[in-house]
């Protein structure tokens, strides 16, 4: 039972929220689990967390738990009043699975994220009510009962500085290290790109904002943040001041990681700040060694941008994390062998070979709808590692292939030699792993390829032929 807390002088409605980040049925598998903690820190989404938050100072009891790291029991969550659900696309089945077990249960389910905002009329299936949208302005009144419309369109944030961060004591699954966006979206457009849309317009945090963040999680003890921007350095002045305010105020963590574009290469200051600063590992949409690809997806970006931008990072000990993206309809498979070499040849420190993805909501979506080139396969199919379309150059089974072969030849245990070489011991063991969850991951790939069994692999396979 809910806590429904009738004080007679004072009314005060204390309601119990429990957030799920859901995640597919295959993060849920154990070694496919072992395989994220290699690749990454644990780490949570923070949307359920400034909400919880906002909630929370209103009096509510907040949990949030995320399904990535831990194997949850619903039954322990019977004692909620509303269920709020996050979506991305890949863990929507399992959001609606989850949200019909709760409705069925006589639980207020309210669904809101990046998917439900794409498709909201799909969502309301299995919630009480959705959001579309950033749902600050819009997450008390519904807990409350005060927004009673199925369907809610929220206003996006104007001021950033306004809104509580994350509240990390919250989250009741692991995480080590703390998510920060100091901006929403992305002053760019490529076609397959969601969060540029869904977090629209682009906005900024002021640096102060952002300081007093990061000064909390040193308090909390963090060792590892993550700056989850789409473009941390979209703005190169105002991520200079961050770093330096980060630097003189010794709010320096071990490691951050970020996602930053390739024309950061261009400005010295700038690399040895994020050096300083330890923002050592940093995730560049190189996409294609293709300028015709590039033009394609509306990347404004040249392949000298990308040779430069490999060549100063590893001159400032920048682990650069090299993201590709596989199946556009101007490469072909030579294109994307050549495009998985130069990685291999810059000494890039991973590499995430991206299947081109089209997400409900993005002109590629619209695109391959009207040419009739999309598979039929469930979205949680939609994770950049599965083939959900036609390609033009190639099978769906042949990009598939593409994607693993990729890894494969990618990963090695010689090239990890490289890496100890460049970026020491920890950076070195880590690349192991890494080789180590390759080739897992292509052992599976071979056997589920060849099993009768309605997966998704031997459906590709049995397509293409
Ligand atoms: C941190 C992060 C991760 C982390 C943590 C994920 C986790 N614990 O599950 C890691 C690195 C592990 C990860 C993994 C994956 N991720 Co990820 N991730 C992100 C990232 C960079 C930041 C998320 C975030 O904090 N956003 C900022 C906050 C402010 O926004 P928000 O959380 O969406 O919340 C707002 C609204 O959505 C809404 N809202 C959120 N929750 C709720 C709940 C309710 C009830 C309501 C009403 C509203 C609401 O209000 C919030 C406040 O405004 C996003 C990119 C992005 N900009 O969002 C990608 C992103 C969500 N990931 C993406 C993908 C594809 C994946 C993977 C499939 C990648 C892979 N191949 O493995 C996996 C799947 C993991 C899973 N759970 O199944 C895509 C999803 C695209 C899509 N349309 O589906 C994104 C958008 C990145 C991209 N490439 O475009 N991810
Ligand atoms: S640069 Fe990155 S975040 Fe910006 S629109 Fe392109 S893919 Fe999206």
């Amino acid at each position: 039972m809910g806590i429904l807390r009738n004080n007679f002088k004072k009314r005060v409605i204390n309601t119990k929220i429990i957030f799920i980040v859901p995640t597919s049925a295959i993060r849920r598998n154990p070694i496919y689990r072992f395989g994220s903690l290699i690749y990454g820190h644990s780490n949570s989404i923070t949307g359920p967390l400034i909400l919880g938050k906002i909630l929370k100072d209103k009096g509510h009891d907040v949990e949030v738990y995320e399904e990535l790291y831990n194997t949850l029991d619903f039954n322990k969550f019977l004692d909620a009043d509303i269920i709020m659900l996050y979506t991305m696309t890949s863990n929507s089945t399992r959001a609606y699975e989850i949200g019909d077990y709760f409705k069925s249960k006589n639980k207020k389910v309210v669904i809101g994220g990046m998917h439900a905002s794409g498709v909201p009329e799909e969502a309301i299936k299995h919630a009480d009510q959705v959001v579309v949208g950033e749902a600050e302005k819009v997450i008390s009144d519904i807990a409350e009962g005060k927004i009673t419309d199925k369907i809610v369109y929220s206003p996006y944030v104007e001021n950033l500085d306004e809104i509580p961060f994350p509240d990390y004591t919250l989250l009741k699954t692991p995480c080590s290290a703390a998510n920060v966006m100091t901006s929403r979206g992305c002053p760019f457009s490529c076609i397959f790109c969601t969060t540029s849309r869904m977090f629209h317009p682009y906005r900024k945090r002021s640096p102060d904002n952002v300081i007093e963040e990061l000064r909390l999680y040193k308090k909390l003890g963090f060792k590892y943040v993550n700056f989850e921007d789409d473009n941390f350095t979209a703005d190169k002045d105002r991520a200079k001041e961050i770093l330096r305010k980060m630097i003189e105020n010794n709010l320096v963590f071990k490691e951050t990681f970020f996602f930053g574009r390739t024309d950061m290469a261009n400005d010295e200051e700038l690399l040895d700040l994020l050096h300083r600063a330890h923002l050592n590992r940093v995730l560049v949409g190189i996409e294609s060694l293709n300028q015709e690809s590039l033009d394609y997806i509306n990347k404004k970006q040249k392949i000298s941008d990308i040779e430069e931008c490999a060549a100063a990072l590893l001159k400032h000990k920048i682990k650069l994390i090299a993201s590709i993206v596989l199946g556009l309809d101007t490469d072909n498979q030579e294109d994307i062998k050549r495009s998985v070499n130069f990685c291999k040849n810059i000494n890039a420190y991973q590499l995430q070979p991206a299947i081109l993805t089209p997400y409900p909501k993005t002109p590629l979506y619209e695109q391959l709808v009207k040419e009739n080139r999309m598979l039929d396969n469930d979205w949680e199919s939609f994770d950049m590692m599965v083939v959900n379309f036609v390609p033009k150059k190639m099978s769906p089974w042949d990009l598939q292939n593409e994607f693993f072969h990729a890894v494969k030849s990618f990963y090695s245990f010689a090239s990890s030699f490289k890496i100890f070489k460049y970026f020491g011991f920890d950076a070195g063991m880590r690349r192991l792993g890494l080789w180590i969850a390759s080739l897992l991951g292509n052992l599976g790939f071979k056997i589920a390829s060849k099993t009768h069994n309605g997966n998704i692999y031997n459906k590709l396979k049995e397509i293409s032929n």
